[in-house]
């Protein structure tokens, strides 16, 4: 029996070729992993001695040759075997190959030449030709299966196993040409983008949004965003809604350079606050409307301590994601609410364009990732915002950027006193914010996503006592819902920015 190594990533190599010796297997390899092989003191026969040519072009051409690829694809039938019989040629039984780090050169910002010569041919060639041919030969291509592998070699190698290490192997050249694909694309949206995924490991969906639904969680090849990469430290598993609510939440506290907490229901923030500290946010936030916020999932923008868990007893959460927990919240969280999804975000690493499910396709753009501070502000009406007015028009317009359409969101001194979200008319989004609110919209400032059709916003908040507005402008009717601020003395300022989000 023999086996081919050649591998970039020399993980848990040796032991898997001692483990093959052992087995009976003759070892062949190219350069780099003869000398680990015969560096860890075991038999190795060079590729060279098998093709009887030299590596040459820099090591461009090293595998690729008859004598190799015949090994390779050669059929378990007698006419093969006549064949190779008639060439002098040998099967090869098994193939461990992983490819020339690509991904990684681009990811440090190799150049252009070194990331082209990162691109590797002849182990995708032999990968490929081992796993058409996997009735014959086992190919391997990822060192977390070198142990399967030699148990398997051991006890017996089923067909189930021969097909999974061959679906491994296409999934695994198919991500690495889809990545030079997008390497090489000149356009914005290459078809190519979505090609390089990878199942997160560790993490098996129970259900997708409604128990009927199966579900799973993938990530692009390379990236993987702070709430993909979270640590689970405590709680039950995550689910798709729980990824989904986290992200959502985790994206609108990251907004804020204070101490913030971001309560999301259904992919809506429902309570946000602004604080000196993590606690005083939660407790502010969940005031906002503590009703919504049972069965919520909430962020943090800064590590959670003992007093911000403790502070969080009487309300039911679903998950909890932060920059960090010390020990001793968590251990309070493990104990008191076992059942809570304590995250800790991992670093984010992710392209900035966001994709959105179609039958059949997606849609795919830009992050809304627009900042307060890059708006052409315009004060439209005779009162000019104060400047607390202007720090709450500013903190409610970065939640009203979060929320689904259509939304309005009041707020006032750093924290949201009542938001409406998901509405099929404006004015019903308001109405729905002005309710939660109460008594608190008096003194209140209010972030609309989208223009306002008509001055019929205006009027109902000057009346439950709202003081100023933030929107984007650009409605026809504009100067009617000007003249309204006006007469009603209240400061509005547009912002020339929509902020649709369906
Ligand atoms: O340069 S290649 O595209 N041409 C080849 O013929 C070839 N054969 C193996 N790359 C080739 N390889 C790759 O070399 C393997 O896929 C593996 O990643 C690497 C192992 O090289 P070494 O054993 O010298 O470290």
């Amino acid at each position: 029996m023999r086996a081919l190594l050649s591998v970039s990533d020399k993980t848990g190599l040796e032991e898997f070729a001692q483990g093959l010796v052992e087995l009976g297997f003759e070892l062949i390899s190219t350069g780099g992993t003869q000398k680990a092989l015969e560096a860890a003191g075991l038999p190795v026969t060079h590729v060279s001695q098998v093709t009887g040519f030299p590596e040459i072009l820099g090591g461009r051409v090293k595998t690729l040759h008859p004598r190799i690829h015949a090994g390779l694809l050669a059929a378990k039938d007698p006419a093969h075997e006549a064949e190779l019989r008639a060439h002098g040629l040998f099967r090869i039984d098994l193939l461990c190959v992983n490819l020339y780090p690509f991904q990684k050169a681009v990811a440090r910002g190799a150049s252009f030449e070194e990331c082209l010569e990162n691109i590797d041919i002849g182990g995708p060639t032999m990968l490929r030709a081992a796993a058409k041919n996997h009735e014959a030969v086992l190919p391997v291509c990822d060192p977390g299966d070198y142990q399967a592998v030699l148990r398997a070699l051991r006890t017996g190698v089923s067909s189930e196993f021969r097909r999974r290490l061959a679906y491994k192997a296409f999934a695994h050249t198919a991500a690495y040409d889809a990545a030079i694909a997008d390497f090489l694309a000149l356009e914005k949206f290459p078809p190519t983008k979505l090609l390089a995924l990878e199942r997160v490991p560790g993490v098996e969906l129970r259900y997708g949004e409604n128990p009927h639904q199966e579900a799973a969680l993938y990530a692009q090849v390379g990236q993987r965003g702070p709430v993909l990469n979270a640590r689970v430290c405590s709680g039950k598993p995550m689910g798709f809604n729980n990824y989904a609510d986290a992200e959502a939440a985790w994206a609108l506290v990251q907004e804020f350079e204070q101490p913030a907490c971001v309560i999301v229901k259904h992919a809506n923030p429902c309570g946000v606050a602004l604080a000196d500290d993590p606690q005083a946010a939660w407790e502010r936030a969940r005031d906002t409307d503590s009703l919504s916020a049972f069965g919520g999932v909430v962020a943090f923008n800064r590590p959670v301590d003992l007093g911000t868990a403790q502070a969080t007893r009487g309300t039911f959460l679903e998950v909890l994601v932060a920059p960090a927990v010390d020990p001793e919240a968590l251990a309070w969280f493990r104990q008191k609410k076992p059942d809570l999804r304590v995250l800790e975000a991992g670093p984010g690493d992710f392209e900035p364009q966001e994709y959105r499910p179609l039958m059949g396709g997606f849609l795919a753009q830009d992050r809304d990732g627009r900042r307060w501070e890059e708006l052409e502000l315009t004060y439209v009406t005779e009162r000019i915002p104060t400047p607390q007015e202007l720090l709450d028009l500013k903190f409610a317009w970065y939640v009203v950027k979060h929320a689904r359409s259509n939304s309005v969101v009041l707020a006032r001194e750093g924290v949201t006193v009542g938001v409406g979200t998901g509405a099929v008319s404006r004015i019903w989004a308001a109405e729905r914010a002005l309710q939660n609110a109460g008594d608190r919209a008096k003194g209140a400032v209010l972030a609309s996503e989208a223009f306002f059709p008509f001055d019929d916003v205006v009027r109902a908040a000057a009346a439950a006592g709202v003081s100023a507005i933030v929107q984007p402008g650009g409605a026809k009717r504009d100067e009617e819902v000007i003249r309204a601020c006006n007469e009603l003395g209240m400061a509005m300022v547009f912002t020339g920015s929509r902020h649709f989000r369906h």
